[in-house]
């Protein structure tokens, strides 16, 4: 059968070894990959061997479309009663004071800061303190959609479900009806951390357990809603945990096809408990990347989230089997600039993320949360744009 030039190459590598070449052959024949071979991916897979493998999967699936979307953040409070040690938000728990606690009126405010814009989504994502409770955010979810019935509403991580259920003791099934019909359209990816007890319980003790974070999922796919999952990765985790981290995504996705997306999110090391810690190198990203496309083969999307992992890393990505990279960000994503990622304005207009995917040869494709198409900017022409720097232009790939 005729190949794409990619997978040709690795194929007719003579050095290629049994092992490498049956995965290789598998993932042309659109067959799962086992958790051994994963690993033996993780231990042994060679850069360009993978980046040629995920790209086949990323093209098969989207062709050249590349997402993102526009969306705007929202965070309650940066101060957190959980103490996770890669978190730059657990230390102000001691000095309070210093970070912000927004009352419903504030986070209103910041809602109805963007009514003139044509963002599509708020994620709502920050620390547990106990003023957020269920009555909290049930109001919150219903104000916002009383104020603008249309914006797409992502909010909470099962570390503030299972928290706020469990305060309000109500079952999670219960829980999450109840946040549906307050108005919740779907979840984002966070509070996964790392599935795994033996590294959970030393860099994220005391939250939900991986366990929970899964149930709490799998309640809310079972209400024929969508959500994200994360992969905290690069800190003092082996290959073994990130493989038993994603097998558990991939079990539970067989059982509910509620994910859309896989995010893996670069441990960076500045303002917390683990600055001691190194981050990954480039390459050791950009392998995760293209390993967690290649095993996730029942997940449509993967998102390198440009904001943490930088833009520059973002766009080489789209050629490691990366076809999103989430929002132009606006005013108000504090998390990463405080845990040291390069991208110390994690601003981005329009027009410079088009850009940014056509440099590379990729069509930008604008998309609501569920990945409706609102824009396709594949032939747009910005007004006051001249020329695109450095454009490739690269065969569309039919599929
Ligand atoms: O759960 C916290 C991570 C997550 C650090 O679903 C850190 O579309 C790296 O999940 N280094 C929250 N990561 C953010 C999140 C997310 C972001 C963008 C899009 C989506 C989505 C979800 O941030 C936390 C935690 O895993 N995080 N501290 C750190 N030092
Ligand atoms: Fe709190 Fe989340 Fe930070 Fe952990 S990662 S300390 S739960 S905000």
């Amino acid at each position: 059968m005729e190949q794409p030039p990619g997978i040709n190459i690795i194929l007719n590598d003579p050095k290629l070894s049994d092992t490498l070449r049956k995965i290789a052959e598998k993932v042309i024949a659109q067959e799962r990959i086992t958790e051994e071979e994963g690993l033996h991916l993780f231990e042994h897979a060679p850069l360009g061997y993978l980046g040629s493998l995920a790209n086949y999967i990323r093209e098969r699936k989207h062709g050249n479309r590349t997402y993102f979307n526009r969306n705007f953040h929202l965070e309650p409070t940066n101060v957190c009663l959980y103490t996770c040690t890669f978190c730059s938000y657990s230390r102000l728990i001691k000095k309070r004071e210093e970070g912000w606690e927004y009352t419903m009126e504030d986070m209103m405010d910041i809602i109805k800061k963007y009514d003139d814009e044509p963002v599509t989504e708020v994620h709502i994502v920050g620390g547990v303190l106990p003023q957020y409770d269920l009555k909290f955010y049930t109001e919150l979810f219903q104000n916002i959609k009383a104020h603008r019935p249309e914006l797409h509403v992502k909010a909470l991580t099962p570390v503030e479900y299972h928290y706020i259920f469990k305060k309000g003791k109500v079952s999670y099934a219960k829980g999450m009806r109840l946040m549906k019909e307050a108005g919740l359209d779907s979840m984002p990816g966070g509070g996964a951390e790392i599935f795994h007890p033996e590294i959970r319980d030393q860099i994220a003790g005391g939250k939900c357990s991986g366990e929970q974070w899964l149930q709490i999922h799998e309640e809310w796919h079972k209400l024929g809603r969508r959500s994200n999952a994360t992969m905290l990765y690069g800190h003092i985790e082996k290959y073994h945990h990130r493989i038993h981290h994603l097998e558990e995504l991939r079990k539970l996705q067989d059982r509910t096809g509620g994910f859309q997306t896989f995010i893996p999110l670069k441990f960076r090391n500045k303002d917390n408990q683990m600055s001691h810690v190194p981050e990954s190198t480039m390459v050791e990203d950009v392998r995760n990347y293209a390993i967690s496309r290649i095993y996730l083969d029942n997940f449509d999307h993967v998102k390198a989230y440009w904001p943490m992992i930088g833009r520059n890393a973002a766009q080489m990505l789209l050629a490691f089997g990366v076809d999103d990279i989430d929002g132009t960000i606006d005013d108000t994503t504090k998390i990463y600039t405080m845990a040291g990622s390069e991208e110390q304005t994690p601003v981005m207009s329009t027009r410079e993320l088009v850009n940014l995917i056509r440099a590379v040869g990729r069509q930008p494709i604008e998309r609501d949360t569920l990945y409706n198409v609102v824009q396709d900017y594949t032939d747009h022409v910005f007004e006051d744009d001249v020329q695109y720097k450095g454009y490739v232009s690269l065969p569309v790939v039919n599929n």
